[in-house]
């Protein structure tokens, strides 16, 4: 016993040294969080590979000096021929990193802090561990987890069998015993009638804590910011109280007859085969309530998605590909130049015609902001595999399909700004998200959604640049661009 409190201490006192230690450094990797969070994440994840290589080790794989001229400017020190550099640049395709030129050397050196921090965890046995960067160190440690589960594993094991062992020797022993008296030594009717009673009390219990004290923390609580998202939340609410009212009953009959007929041995169960009368009740009624449920949804439906309605609508192009979002604005010509498929490159990532008038004024950006009070129709497209596009707030979702384009008309009505007081959130921000598992890092698709008074519209869309100033094409761009 004393050995063990000594191991449980010494653990401690190790944990406490090494939490110590990641303290100092914390500051500056949190600042590298930061960083890495707004600017790598669309490229680069620590354990996996996205665009970019993973991460883990690259603080040990190259120096200090180098990850600096890296980071700041990969092609600069590709072209000029260092090997390491044009190695990684071949091995990744030539594919082209952006290059962060504004950054200062602290900002570097925490971002190399927070690449160090976040290789030193140790790895889960899910994500892959990168060949060449696990250190031994982190090797050690996860293979003495395993052992350790293990372990502990086939101890429960051995544990429940021998466990499940004696429960069915007493309730063979327990029978015999009753064969004897000629009298059942446990009444399990009466048993299961009290366990069906507990587990509709307990039940219903519960469903309703969970509605009460989780409901207001749903985004479905808060009021709709869209003219339609008035209509869908009442259809919401009419449904869920008659689906409530009716799985209230039904349950509770269900339950509490079970409880009530359990059986008995003064009692002969009744023959009851069927009852037309009934039968006729009970279809009758439910098929009218879902008939008039379904045909206004389908009314509401169809008024929504009423392509007319796209007419006036200001048009913006919504664009998801792994992981991430863009968002595109027609500019003053209010037309969204044409894109194709074959034109996407690293530079024009959306693979719009760069030649084309109306592509020139094109605005590309990786937030949504929508005028308050104004129709909007969101065009949809996606790169590579099927994502959604899910603003919660506004009752929109809509599939972004590869080569099937996709829209969804309408109006938002609350300010961000209305909307941070409404809630008593100053930092609230509206949302757009993916609402379908497309990949491996599909966590990581959300964009800020922004819904501006006209001015603060007008402000923001005129310091965002066009699509003809940065949409120069690179050498793997032209490339692309040859295949025609
Ligand atoms: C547009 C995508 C993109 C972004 C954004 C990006 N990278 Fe990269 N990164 C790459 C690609 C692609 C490579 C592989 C080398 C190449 O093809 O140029 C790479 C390589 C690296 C390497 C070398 C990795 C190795 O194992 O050899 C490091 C380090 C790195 N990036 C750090 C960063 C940091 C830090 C940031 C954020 C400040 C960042 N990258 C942002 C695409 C990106
Ligand atoms: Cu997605």
């Amino acid at each position: 016993m004393k050995i063990f409190i000594r191991l449980i201490q010494s653990t401690f006192i190790i944990a406490a040294l090494l939490l110590s230690s990641i303290n100092s450094q914390a500051q500056t990797a949190d600042e590298g969080a930061q960083l890495f969070n707004a600017n790598c994440t669309s490229c680069h994840a620590i354990n996996e590979k996205v665009v970019g290589p993973a991460l883990k080790g690259a603080h040990k794989k190259y120096d200090e000096a180098w990850l600096l001229k890296w980071v700041k400017n990969s092609q600069a020190l590709v072209k000029s021929g260092d090997a390491q550099a044009v190695k990684v640049y071949n091995d990744n395709n030539q594919s082209v990193m952006t290059s962060f030129t504004n950054f200062t050397d602290v900002q570097v050196k925490s971002l190399i802090a927070y690449i160090k921090a976040e290789s030193e965890k140790p790895a889960t046995a899910t994500t892959a561990s990168v060949a060449g960067s696990t250190t031994s160190s982190t090797m050690d440690a996860t293979s003495s987890n395993e052992g350790l589960e293990s372990k502990i594993n086939w101890l429960i094991i051995i544990i429940s069998v021998l466990l499940i062992m004696i429960i069915v020797l007493v309730f063979d022993i327990l029978a015999k015993v009753g064969d004897i008296q000629g009298k059942p030594v446990i009444d399990w009717y009466g048993i299961n009638g009290f366990l069906l009673l507990g587990f509709l009390v307990l039940g219903m219990g519960a469903a309703t804590w969970e509605f009460i004290v989780h409901t207001p923390l749903t985004v479905n609580a808060q009021t709709p910011a869209s003219e339609h998202g008035v209509i869908y939340d009442s259809m919401f609410n009419i449904t869920l109280l008659l689906t409530g009212i009716v799985f209230i009953i039904t349950e509770g009959l269900l339950f509490w007859y079970g409880f009530k007929y359990r059986s008995n041995a003064k009692r002969k169960a009744l023959y009851y085969p069927d009852n037309h009368k009934l039968e006729l009740i009970w279809t009758i009624i439910p098929a009218i309530v879902l008939t008039v449920l379904v045909v206004r949804g389908l009314k509401t439906w169809s008024s929504i998605t009423d392509r007319a309605q796209a007419e006036n609508a200001q048009k913006i192009e919504v664009y998801g590909y792994q992981f991430a979002w863009n968002a595109r604005y027609a500019g003053t010509d209010n037309i969204l130049g044409p894109h194709d498929f074959r034109k996407i490159g690293v530079v024009n990532a959306l693979g719009v015609d760069p030649n084309n008038e109306t592509a020139k004024d094109d605005i590309v950006t990786n937030e949504l902001h929508f005028k308050v009070g104004q129709p909007v129709v969101l065009k949809f497209r996606a790169k590579d595999v099927i994502h959604s596009a899910y603003l919660p707030h506004f009752r929109v979702q809509m599939n972004v399909v590869p080569g099937l384009p996709t829209q969804f008309t309408f109006t938002p009505t609350v300010t961000t700004a209305q909307m941070r007081v409404l809630l008593g959130k100053p930092n609230f921000d509206y949302i757009l998200l993916c609402n379908k598992i497309c990949g491996s890092a599909h966590y990581r698709m959300k964009m800020k959604v922004v819904v501006d008074t006209q001015d603060e519209y007008n402000k923001w869309l005129g310091t965002q640049p066009k699509l003809a100033s940065i949409s120069t094409p690179s050498v793997s761009d032209t490339k692309t661009l040859a295949v025609k």
